[in-house]
């Protein structure tokens, strides 16, 4: 046979063939899905070069956590899980904080790890990197899969996609072992092997009856209030839920990642007047919020003496009466609900009563007020009413930026101050109020979005994914990242108690220069020591779009211990005897 004859029989022969990795390739393809979220290594680092290789965006991440935290907001603002791929066991271990995060905040996700061989590792005969990770994975996610032979490979990837989305979203994990990707079926078997998931995540449509006993109970109600959770940004049924809730005329309060769903500047949002509308509404609706910490468990103190009725939408029936009765649950996707509490509020539905969105505004105008003169001070170093103060406009100048914010007081001031104006801009530390989102929500965001990125992050909470600046540099992503440093955790004026010359536990290196680091990888670094050089210093960056980190200097004493969770924080009334 001549040399182009054989090279042709060669080729023929391997069309007919196809392998694990291939196959991992083709599913996730055929189902959409179009980024991986990556840390390569033993034995995916193949997997990774071959995937990009096929066409598929990866972005390549310095630490697994970082990557999954971006794969789960990534499902947040698409509907899509997220996918993370990393190696065995210690990358599977740095990704699964983010899967369980991914979990507990109902974002879609799938961690996909290397894994080494069940022969060994069920023997405990110390393979490299030896860990029965499927039984890891599954208490913290909400399906775990293994797949052995890759004629399942089609299979178990549909298998995780459809549980990602499905139902209340959240993590899954897929355990392909080393073996996996070598093995080689015919092609055609192979390809036969794959499915497309047809609606993987199917409408849940809410009984008639349950409709009509929501809406019975809303009416009835003197001093409503709508609470809208991240739940109702996922559902991504904008138009419908802004209607209803002008509509019912009642205040609306938007929990954290629901900002923006309806504007914050709207004249229903009653953010501004959050205590009162706990304490004094007799009627509150939850749509896409549960009743968890975050809002005080439906009782106490917070939520005042008056009676009250709850009417909740949630698309996981065990979510009623979970912290309080529920006297109208409507179980269902948020679309079908809403659209269908449209349908049956007819053209006739009364306006909310006069007095309470009277009192409600009130209050909420003269919170407004009080902040106002705060938010123009120029002090230098800034406190973080003055650096937000900045920060705020420019976001209202920039609608369309996706917002990222994590921290204490940097977070907690920040989320009342800076108003949002569209739906999924503002992305946080959510249900966990877990530091160290911040650099892979920057990376996600804009590489989902196309969209630039504005982040606020406390410089206790940026040190968690900090190294990550690096990929931002990397992929020449338009992020901006304001590190609001005030020398420490919570505040930079903290003493070591037993008077010795560690630092206290709270506190970090004086005047230290993060924008340096952004420097260091060719980004654009910024010292900014006043709101005036933090407003140029934000809008260069952010007309530029060049990866870039601004140190913004802020008072070590303008904090408190824990932001505004203080109360959740026990000390020892025995320290000081
Ligand atoms: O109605 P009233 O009168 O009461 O007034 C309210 C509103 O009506 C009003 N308001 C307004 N007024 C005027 N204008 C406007 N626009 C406006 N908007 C609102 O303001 C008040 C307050 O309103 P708010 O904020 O809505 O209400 P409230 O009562 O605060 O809400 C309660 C909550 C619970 C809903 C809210 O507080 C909330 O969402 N909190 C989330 C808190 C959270 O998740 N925090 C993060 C965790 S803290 C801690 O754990 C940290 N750690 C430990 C750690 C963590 N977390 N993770 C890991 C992996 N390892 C360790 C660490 C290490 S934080 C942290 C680092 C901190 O240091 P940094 O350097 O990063 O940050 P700095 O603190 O800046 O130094
Ligand atoms: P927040 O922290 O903003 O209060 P939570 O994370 O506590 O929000 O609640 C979100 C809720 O939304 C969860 O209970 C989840 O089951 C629900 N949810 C998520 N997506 C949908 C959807 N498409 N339809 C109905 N409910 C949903
Ligand atoms: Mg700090």
């Amino acid at each position: 046979m001549s040399e182009t004859a054989s090279q042709t029989a060669g080729a023929a022969e391997e069309r007919d063939l196809t392998d694990g990795f291939n196959l991992v390739i083709d599913a996730l393809k055929l189902n959409g899905i179009q980024t991986i979220y990556n840390v390569p290594g033993i034995p995916i680092t193949d997997l990774g070069r071959m995937m990009q290789g096929s066409g598929l965006r990866v972005i390549s991440f310095r630490h697994e956590q970082n990557a999954g935290y971006a794969a789960s907001i990534a499902g947040f603002l698409t509907k899509k899980p997220g996918v993370c791929l990393t190696v065995s066991a210690p990358g599977f271990l740095n990704g699964l904080t983010a899967l369980a995060n991914a979990t507990t905040n109902c974002f879609p996700m799938i961690l996909i790890s290397g894994s080494s061989e069940r022969e060994i590792v069920d023997l405990q005969q110390g393979d490299y990197e030896e860990m029965d990770q499927l039984a890891i994975a599954k208490p913290l996610c909400k399906a775990a899969f293994r797949v052995l032979h890759a004629a399942d490979i089609g299979i178990g990837v549909a298998r995780a996609i459809r549980a990602a989305v499905s139902g209340r979203p959240g993590g899954v994990y897929l355990d392909l072992p080393a073996k996996l990707f070598g093995q080689v079926i015919d092609a055609e078997v192979g390809q036969k092997s794959l499915v497309k998931v047809i609606d993987p995540a199917p409408a849940h449509i809410p009984a008639p009856a349950a409709v009509k006993r929501a809406l019975d109970v809303l009416k009835s109600a003197k001093k409503p209030v709508i609470i809208l959770g991240k739940g109702a940004a996922y559902a991504q049924a904008d138009d419908d839920i802004r209607a209803f809730v002008e509509k019912s005329g009642a205040p609306f309060l938007p929990m954290s990642m629901a900002k923006g769903l309806l504007p914050d500047v709207h004249p229903q949002a009653a953010g501004a007047a959050r205590s009162t509308v706990l304490a004094e509404s007799d009627v509150v609706m939850l749509i896409g919020a549960r009743l968890n910490w975050l809002l005080s468990h439906g009782k106490g103190k917070t939520w005042g003496k008056a009676p009250k009725k709850f009417i909740q939408i949630d698309i996981e029936p065990k979510e009623m009466d979970s912290n309080v009765e529920i006297v109208a649950p409507l179980v269902g996707d948020i679309g079908s609900c809403v659209s269908a509490l449209l349908a049956g509020m007819g053209s006739d539905w009364p306006a909310a009563p006069a007095d309470w969105v009277k009192s409600v505004n009130t209050k909420k105008d003269d919170n407004i007020a009080k902040m106002a003169p705060r938010l123009m001070n120029n002090k230098s170093p800034m406190d973080y009413h003055g650096a937000l103060g900045v920060l705020r406009t420019i976001v209202k100048e920039r609608p369309d930026a996706l917002f990222v914010n994590e921290g204490a007081n940097t977070l907690d001031l920040t989320r009342g101050i800076v108003d949002m104006y569209k739906p999924r801009k503002r992305l946080d530390v959510g249900t966990w109020g877990v530091m160290g989102i911040g650099m892979g929500f920057c990376i996600a965001a804009t590489v989902e979005t196309g969209k630039p990125v504005l982040a606020v992050v406390g410089d206790s909470a940026f040190g968690f994914s900090g190294m990550e600046v690096e990929t931002i540099c990397r992929y020449n992503l338009p992020v901006c990242v304001v590190v609001f440093n005030n020398d420490g955790i919570y505040r930079g004026d903290g003493v070591n108690l037993g008077g010795g010359s560690d630092p206290s536990t709270t506190v970090f290196v004086k005047g230290a220069r993060y924008d340096r680091m952004m420097e260091a990888f060719g980004g654009v670094g910024v010292n900014a020591t006043s709101p005036d050089e933090l407003r140029v210093a934000v809008n260069t960056a952010m007309d530029s779009g060049k990866p870039t980190l601004i140190n913004a200097v802020i008072d070590p004493a303008a904090g408190a211990e824990s932001g505004r969770i203080g109360n959740l924080n026990p000390q020892s009334q025995l320290k000081k005897k």
